[in-house]
């Protein structure tokens, strides 16, 4: 059944594709990952990126901004196309997401094969605010994209799609992150309330991609499936603010990645994080407290 409906969703984005004419089928068959060796203009080329055709975010000229490492010898992140990875064995299904940017902890050149069980590479780039605010502590090696933009009247949420990936997982319990903030509130959760980290509990969200015998043709030993996450817009703001962020905590080794793709304007009637079809969505008063509550954890861990 599982590979049914992966097919059948594989079919639909290529057909979707080819009607807006937007790439051509082919182009979906292999992953490709365009790294940017600069960062000028990198802010407004993964903001272009990042969103859905027509997505209704209408951005800020200039407030486009960005924070990592993009040189000629090294590359934090850039655009990749498609991502529509085939399981090597089993009835797992084929994991595919949008076309969209890339954000990493590290080194966005990833072997588009499983080759390390510890992916690690290249100069820090710093810490981040919000980040912070999540781990309780100054992350490392973050990796940003950040814009201002208005919407239409009627208006009250935006949604992304996204996979992330760590080789983190299975065996670390250092807790690189993710977050999608929105007006300065942090919706990028697991639907059991989890910031998106390998923190402990969490292996049940990630697919298992072993060195050697890898499932799926890309480095990071441990991957979510893709998740469609809903921010809710403060109302009471005429221009909103966006941040999507991934870092290193604790070290700067075993690095993380996230694809990001289909950003658009949306509305909602009050479901916001991943899985809005779930009547238990915690507010986001609630999910501070979540992310109060695991910054015990992450101070108490130490790598293994
Ligand atoms: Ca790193
Ligand atoms: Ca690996
Ligand atoms: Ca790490």
């Amino acid at each position: 059944m599982a590979s049914i409906l992966a097919f059948r969703k594989a079919a639909t984005v290529t057909a979707c594709a080819a009607v807006l004419g937007m790439v051509s089928p082919m182009a979906s068959a292999a992953l490709t990952i365009n790294t940017i060796n600069t960062t000028v203009g990198i802010a407004t080329t993964l903001t272009a990126a990042v969103q859905a055709s027509g997505s209704g975010i209408n951005v800020v000229s200039g407030s486009e901004a960005y924070q990592g490492t993009n040189t000629a010898t090294f590359q934090q992140s850039g655009t990749y196309s498609g991502f529509n990875l085939a399981p090597s064995s089993g009835s797992t299904a084929t994991l595919t997401t949008a076309d969209g940017i890339f954000l990493t902890s590290g080194n966005a050149n990833i072997p588009l094969t499983n080759t390390s069980n510890s992916f690690s590479g290249g100069p820090g780039s710093g810490t981040n605010a919000l980040l912070d605010t999540l781990t309780g502590s100054s992350v490392n090696d973050a990796n940003a994209l950040t814009f201002d933009f208005t919407v239409a009247s009627g208006i009250n949420a935006v949604t992304a799609k996204f996979i992330f990936g760590t080789d983190e997982f299975p065996t670390q319990s250092v807790t690189d992150i993710f977050g999608f903030f929105v007006d300065g509130v942090n919706y990028a959760q697991f639907p059991s309330g989890e910031l998106i980290s390998n923190t402990p509990g969490n292996p049940t969200n990630f697919i298992l991609n072993p060195v050697g015998s890898g499932l799926y043709g890309i480095e990071y030993n441990g991957l979510t499936k893709e998740f469609t996450i809903t921010a809710a817009l403060n109302v009471s703001l005429s221009t909103h603010t966006i941040s999507i962020a991934i870092a290193d905590t604790s070290d700067t080794i075993y690095d993380s990645g996230v694809f990001v793709n289909s950003l658009a304007a949306t509305t909602t009637t009050g479901c916001t994080g991943i899985g809005c079809n779930n009547n238990n969505v915690p507010e986001p008063g609630s999910l501070a407290l979540v992310a109060l509550g695991m910054m015990g954890l992450y101070r108490a861990r130490r790598r293994a």
